[in-house]
């Protein structure tokens, strides 16, 4: 049984350069211990130094490409293609090679100038500081998407990353709009604090498309805040995001909050009871590395979206495949493939 590709994943390419690290290397660069953020000018160092003095794992990341590949792993073959720009270079050639894996149709913009985007992945203990140049990533534009339109008019579900709202507007809401216009689905990340925060525009500017929107509970608190409701409580975050004005009425927005090893919120537009879904336990020896867990969670709630699925359905799909990836090192996927 083969797919049409009836998901389209838009985000940053990026190729992770993992490791162990310490509190002096974040001192170093003035990281938090637990962030995901822009790379500025003071944090170029920071890779070459991963490659000389840590011992190093290199994996294909991007947040939605992560969630892409997971979706992909679940699902028949030729269900999920992934749009982004990458360098010519040795990395891009590791990203194809990791989509190739799960099956994963990429459709890569070629940059000429620039490199593939890498993302500085420094754990500490349970926590992990991401520090992302995007080089290639941040060239893609909405004329290459529209290059690619038969790509997008044979999706039925979009699924964009948060992070591309740093990349571009346009090109999600050229997404987003088609997907209102085609009753299609839109479904966006919140990716990351610093998003909520200092991308509060752009991303207002996406959320009237809205029909699934999924974040983590310092994301959601982060989008509070930003916003001036005053709480930090998710249920009452969550039913406001839910009712926020929306374009295709025609959907009722859901929204999915995950809290780590609490229970899931879901708040549904319209609906006054919020509900909340346990996780799949995992022993703490189990854990390999927790870089990716979000991502994993979105690609399996995609995948039954794709399929169909009831909501609560799609969130353990969902923490099913979280739980598979945290057993990996870095954002990946068991094999032999492992069966919902
Ligand atoms: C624009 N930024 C900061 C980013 C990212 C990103 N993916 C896209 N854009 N910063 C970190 N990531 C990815 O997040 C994954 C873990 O959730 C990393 O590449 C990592 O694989």
């Amino acid at each position: 049984m083969s797919g049409q590709y009836e998901i389209l994943c838009l985000e940053n390419p990026l190729l992770d350069i993992q490791a162990v690290g310490d509190e002096k290397l974040l001192q170093k660069y003035g990281l938090k211990s637990n962030d995901a953020i822009l790379a500025e000018e003071k944090h170029m160092g920071l890779y070459e130094d991963l490659f000389q003095n840590y011992k190093v794992d290199l994996n294909a990341g991007g947040a939605a490409q992560n969630t892409a590949r997971g979706a992909q792993y679940v699902l028949p073959a030729d269900s999920v293609v992934f749009v982004g720009c990458v360098g010519k270079d040795k990395y891009a050639e590791k990203l194809v090679e990791a989509n190739k894996q799960v099956g994963l149709r990429a459709v890569y913009r070629y940059d000429d100038e620039q490199p593939t985007g890498r993302c500085g992945v420094i754990i500490t203990g349970h926590d992990r500081s991401m520090c992302t140049d995007l080089a290639a990533a941040n060239c893609y534009k909405v004329e290459h998407l529209k290059e690619n339109w038969e790509l997008v008019k044979q999706a039925k579900i979009y699924f964009v990353g948060g992070y591309h709202l740093t990349v571009s507007v346009p090109a999600i809401l050229a997404l987003a709009e088609e997907a209102a216009a085609e009753n299609k689905v839109f479904m966006l990340s919140l990716s990351a604090p610093f998003i909520c925060q200092f991308f509060k525009d752009q991303l207002d500017q996406t959320s009237p498309y809205w029909d699934y929107v999924v974040g983590n509970e310092t994301e959601a608190q982060a989008f509070a805040a930003a916003h001036d409701l005053n709480t930090e409580d998710i249920p009452t975050i969550a039913k406001h995001m839910a009712n926020l004005p929306k374009k295709n009425t025609q959907r009722k927005r859901t929204v999915i909050i995950t809290q780590g090893t609490e229970p899931t919120v879901i708040a549904i537009q319209g609906d006054d009871n919020v509900k909340s879904f346990p996780v799949h336990v995992i022993g703490k020896d189990e854990i390999a590395d927790t870089t990716g867990a979000g991502d994993a969670f979105a690609g399996g709630f995609l995948a039954g979206l794709a399929k169909g699925e009831s909501v609560e359905k799609c969130v353990d799909m969902g923490s099913w495949l979280a739980k598979l990836s945290i057993k990996e090192l870095g954002p990946a996927y068991p094999f032999p493939k492992q069966t919902y």
